[in-house]
């Protein structure tokens, strides 16, 4: 089993002469400030953060980003860096300040109005704008001479993260030809048909191609970005092998399914805290006069299919009345992207479905469904994990979703059911949670019913399974195996194999 001190020594022995730069739109700690003027670091929700903050914690070196607070300036030196976490520094950020309107059309607009609905089946349009496009690579532009001055002379591996740069590895290869660069790209990759509906999809993909490694969760996500290779630029590609050879560079395409701290979030969910916030909360929710506890956590987006899971809990109530006045299901998480008309439709559909389900079903004294469209102390998160007799993960696609693993490192117990959209990555190595339709609400509370009704030795068998699945192919692997393909990206080795593949192309 990997773990932080193996990463940090694999980093020691292989890149000990490269600086190791990150980047990343989102900053991985958020600063403000306490009423006595005292400044405090936090961790944004997200996917991305929770993933790459292990990494740097044990590898050190600059993770570069958006500043996204007022407070980030009372933090910084004169270069705009930071060092993090505040009070223990293992590493340091450097900032980008972006205008308000260089965010809206970057951020909000190309990056998530666009290539956010493009990458996931769920049905809702992209929204692509050419004044959207020129802030987004303008924006990338800014962050290339950001890298590019941190990186000066010196070796260094640059590791991008995310669709809000793609086009940043051409920009820096075009300055720097020695720096190694790698990209993970944490949401779906469409497949040629749908790519086709973005205007600038050479743009993007020639972007990309900057890169040495460029991973995705799932080697389906590969397989459709070497066939968008294929269908638009004149390149060699070998799918079998993962490789695109063009413009004379060679790019290795792999999947790197991405996890979490296993070992960390095992040991939060045993400590005092969190034992302590369980006592409140069983109270609170009245699981200590036996009611039984469901449980949702998301960053509130449309792809999470929060709507589908809220349906199948009605319908579970309508099929099953059993389960009224002893079921409470809770859908936490905290709102994002509110400015985009999607994701304020998205809360006024949930709460408009709440309202229905608890006007049908509740009374006095038991409301079926809870909503906390709000962040929550991490004891929190935890302790309420530990309390679900299920979690529901009903993403309508989702590059991954680590909700589903934290879930299963948090059960300490070997207890409770995972409940899983086939539609995650988070499904291929989860294979012992139910898994489920989230647009087949019928099936969906039969999975519901199914796991209230689980035997103990089937709970704990299935619970076991994922827990030695997650703890074994956790964050420390994932970053290991791409840290070592990027160095092997980077070897004469690879040259030859990018050569034997242009000459059987
Ligand atoms: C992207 C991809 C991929 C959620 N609400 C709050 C909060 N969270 C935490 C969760 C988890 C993380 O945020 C969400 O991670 P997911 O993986 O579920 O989803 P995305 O944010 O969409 O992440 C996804 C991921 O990148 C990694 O590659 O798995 O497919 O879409 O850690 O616990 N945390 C806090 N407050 C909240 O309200 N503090």
């Amino acid at each position: 089993m990997w773990t932080g001190d193996d990463l940090q020594r694999l980093v020691k022995r292989e890149l000990s002469d490269y600086r190791l730069l990150v980047v990343s739109n989102r900053q991985p700690y958020v600063f403000n400030l306490d009423g006595a003027g005292k400044l405090h670091g936090q961790m944004p929700p997200g996917g991305l953060t929770a993933a790459i903050d292990p990494l740097m914690r044990a590898c050190g070196g600059t993770w570069i980003a958006q500043s996204s607070s007022d407070a980030d300036l009372a933090a910084m030196d004169d270069y705009g860096r930071i060092p993090v976490p505040y009070d223990s520094p293992a590493y340091r950020m450097r900032l980008l300040n972006l205008s308000e309107e260089e965010n809206n059309g970057y951020y909000y607009g190309f990056s998530n109005e666009g290539l956010w609905p493009l990458c996931h089946i769920a049905y809702t349009e992209p929204l692509f704008d050419s004044e959207h496009f020129g802030f987004y690579q303008s924006v990338n532009r800014r962050f290339a001479d950001l890298v590019l001055d941190e990186i000066a002379d010196e070796p260094a591996i640059v590791l991008i993260q995310d669709y809000h740069l793609a086009l940043l590895p051409r920009y820096i290869r075009e300055s720097n030809q020695d720096a190694i660069i790698g990209q993970f790209w944490h949401i779906p990759w469409p497949n040629p048909d749908i790519l086709r509906i973005c205007p600038w999809q050479d743009e993007i993909l020639d972007g990309m191609l900057g890169n040495d490694l460029l991973g995705f969760h799932l080697s389906g996500d590969c397989q459709n970005f070497i066939s968008c290779v294929d269908a638009n630029l004149d390149a060699q590609v070998d799918p079998d092998y993962g490789l695109v050879d063009y413009r004379n560079e060679t790019t290795l395409v792999r999947p790197f399914p991405i996890s979490i701290d296993f070992d960390s979030l095992d040991a939060e969910a045993r400590t005092g805290e969190v034992e302590a916030e369980m006592v409140r909360l069983s109270r609170e929710l009245g699981l200590n006069r036996g009611r039984i506890l469901g449980l949702g956590i998301d960053r509130q987006a449309y792809t999470k299919g929060i709507p589908h899971r809220l349906r199948a809990v009605e319908r579970l109530l309508e099929k099953w009345p059993q389960y009224r006045g002893r079921l409470v299901f809770l859908q936490a998480g905290a709102t994002s992207r509110t400015n985009i008309d999607s994701y304020m439709q998205l809360t006024i559909d949930i709460e408009a479905i709440v309202c229905r389900i608890n006007e049908r079903f509740g009374y006095d004294g038991w409301q079926p469904i809870l909503y906390w469209p709000t962040t929550l102390p991490s004891h929190t998160f935890s302790a309420l994990r530990r309390l679900a007799s299920f979690c529901a993960e009903s993403s309508l696609h989702d590059g991954m979703n680590l909700v589903a693993k934290e879930y299963v490192a948090s059960r300490v117990d070997e207890d409770g059911v995972l409940i899983l959209s086939a539609f995650a990555g988070a499904a291929q190595e989860l294979t012992s949670s139910l898994i489920i339709n989230p647009y087949a609400t019928e099936q969906f509370a039969d999975a519901i019913h199914q796991a209230l009704n689980m035997s103990d030795l089937e709970r704990r068998m299935r619970m076991r399974q994922m827990r030695n699945t997650v703890q074994e192919n956790n964050i420390y692997k994932w970053a290991g195996r791409i840290m070592m393909n990027l160095m092997q990206a980077s070897t004469p080795d690879h040259s030859r194999l990018a050569a034997s593949v242009a000459s059987t192309a």
